[in-house]
């Protein structure tokens, strides 16, 4: 078995994993409808793909995956170095060649019988300075077909590599899905990916998470530039300017709903827009202009599905209507249609649930997993900006962090400078809630939301960080934090969220413009007055929405002592941002 590329370099790596994975057949994705169609006829008739009902879903697939493999496996994702410090306390580290001789016995003859599939594709649009190519080679017909939505793929990416072009390595094998022994390894020092035993988005797509975060960050890093775990929107005035913003949050904290956020009537009939660029990752340089620069490297969006619905994301939902592969959600067998928890108030009456069986006990067993998903074309959003594919990008005026903090951190703070918002997204941490694994309530630190993400050494992330404040100067954009999730004593969420969090962004907005005045507190600058008309909250709430809790300071300053005494250093403009708040909340 053998294939040709015209780039030595690929065709070379490309036949010796074929001859490592020994499969029957290989063949070269091209990104063609032809070839499309036909993987998707070949996935339906063995099994792995359930044709959904074509005239209310067209080109829409159900996919059920192994029930042991249905989210991302931190604990099995590896960062592949010579040595340990170069992927620092936060990752999971494996001496490389060590990994490399694993591995290789792995996926030696792990394709035999099977077809491998080689996959050209590109991150981030055609034709532009950010993006950047890779090769997954696997033998999974869904990952093809997922990675036809998520990313650019064929022969056009194999036209923009040339002979000489860079790429970044990808292997990836079913295996037999033994979640012991699975893989999900990173070499960035050779800019590779391996990942063995699942076939979870996550985990596989190895576009996605794999290349550009862990081994985008590590390329940012070297290149100065940032790959981060963004959305991206922009905010257009009556008047039609725009302007965008790229924001950061943990899974679980409404990323996807943000980055599609439908304004409140009342905003929509002054005029105001949201568009959105992408929900979930982000790829950031500097222009020649000297501002910050971003694109959203993928081509598709990856969302959980349960929650959403037409009132918590229209735009979302209606991206799911042609064209999507849906993974591991519920049957409707009346109208051969999907399910989730709280898509319609009440659950179809006769359905499979997300394994397949019937689904009779509807209090106590779920539908859909929590974690299930849909894999939709970008294009299909309503709201999709109209700069989704522009080589150059979007300038970038806001750059937002979040979490789920219950009681300390207020709505919305702007940061004092770029410094200091790099030190509230280092120390930024969400509470866990029944979605995510582990205890219920319990803060995890989560710089930047990058924690499971990021490529390299945590503090030598955090010093890149400051590098690029430096390097953008008085260009840089603006930090804020904000939080959706902040609860009164009875547990209740103080905070609307969802379309009002759009009077959260006006004033965000306002700032860039210079045009909103605020007010220096203990932990950052806070709004003097935010657009709260015709919102029914009463004057108690919206103070309790910013109060500056000096007890629940002290305890979090505990914490981020704990955290960063975790690390291997902290940067010195951090540690003098931190002893800034100390002093000012004790003060
Ligand atoms: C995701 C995640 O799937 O962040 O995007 O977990
Ligand atoms: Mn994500």
């Amino acid at each position: 078995m053998n294939v040709h590329v015209k780039h030595a370099k690929a065709n070379e790596w490309i036949n010796q994993m074929i001859e490592l994975a020994n499969p029957a057949k290989v063949i070269l994705i091209d990104g063609s409808e032809t070839q499309r169609e036909m993987l998707i006829k070949e996935a339906v008739t063995a099994g792995e793909l359930h044709e959904l009902n074509q005239e209310i879903l067209p080109g829409c697939y159900l996919r059920r995956s192994d029930p042991s493999d249905v989210a991302r496996v931190e604990n099995r994702t590896f960062i592949c170095t010579e040595e340990k410090s170069e992927a620092g306390p936060t990752n999971n580290w494996a001496y490389a060649p060590e990994m490399y001789d694993k591995l290789h016995q792995l996926f030696a003859g792990s394709m035999t019988g099977k077809t491998m599939y080689i996959i050209p594709y590109m991150m981030g649009p055609y034709g532009s300075p950010f993006s950047k190519i890779g090769f997954e080679l696997t033998d999974s017909r869904y990952v093809v077909l997922s990675m036809l939505i998520m990313a650019r793929c064929g022969q056009k990416v194999l036209d923009e590599l040339g002979e000489e072009g860079e790429f970044v390595k990808g292997l990836h094998s079913v295996g037999t899905l033994n979640p012991e022994e699975r893989y999900i390894c990173h070499f960035p020092e050779d800019k590779a990916i391996y990942s063995f035993n699942s076939e979870y988005g996550g985990n596989v797509l190895q576009g996605k998470k794999c290349f550009s975060l862990r081994i985008a960050s590590v390329i940012a890093r070297d290149e100065m530039w940032l790959a981060e775990h963004m959305l991206i929107l922009a905010i257009k005035k009556p008047d039609g300017q725009k302007t965008y913003v790229a924001a950061a949050f943990p899974s679980a904290c409404g990323k996807t709903n943000l980055a599609m956020l439908v304004p409140p009537k009342k905003f929509l009939d002054e005029g105001y827009e949201v568009t959105t660029l992408g929900d979930d990752i982000a790829w950031l340089r500097k222009a020649p202009d000297g501002r910050l620069y971003a694109i959203n490297p993928e081509f598709g969006f990856f969302g959980v599905a349960p929650g959403t619905s037409a009132k918590s994301n229209f735009n979302a939902l209606e991206s799911t209507k042609k064209g999507t592969i849906f993974t591991n959600v519920a049957l409707n067998t009346d109208d051969n249609t999907v399910w989730w928890e709280s898509l319609t108030k009440i659950p179809p009456e006769n359905a499979l649930d997300w394994k397949g069986n019937p689904w009779t006990d509807k209090e106590n067993v779920k539908g859909a997993h929590p974690n299930s998903r849909f894999t939709a074309p970008a294009e299909n959003c309503p709201c999709l900006d109209e700069d989704f594919n522009s080589p150059t990008g979007v300038p970038i005026s806001a750059i937002i962090f979040g979490g789920r903090r219950a009681k300390l951190m207020p709505l919305v703070i702007e940061s004092f400078d770029w410094n200091h918002g790099v030190f509230l997204g280092s120390s930024m941490g969400s509470e866990t809630t029944a979605a995510t694994t582990g205890k219920v309530g319990v803060t995890r630190r989560d710089p930047m939301a990058m924690l499971p993400f990021c490529g390299y050494n945590i503090s030598d992330y955090f010093s890149h960080w400051i590098d690029m404040g430096e390097f953008l100067g008085d260009k840089a954009p603006k930090i804020y934090n904000v939080n959706w999730f902040r609860t009164d004593d009875d547990g209740s969420f103080m905070w609307p969220g969802f379309g009002e969090n759009f009077r959260v962004l006006k004033w965000i907005l306002a700032r860039t413009e210079g045009e909103a005045s605020g007010v220096e507190c203990e932990i950052g600058i806070i709004p003097e007055e935010i657009d709260f008309d015709g919102l029914d909250i009463t004057p108690e709430v919206k103070a309790e929405l910013f109060e500056v809790n000096r007890e629940l300071w002290e305890a979090e300053i505990e914490e981020i002592e704990s955290f960063y005494g975790k690390l291997d250093y902290v940067p010195e403009a951090l540690a003098k941002e931190f002893e800034a708040l100390k002093k000012r909340v004790r003060g």
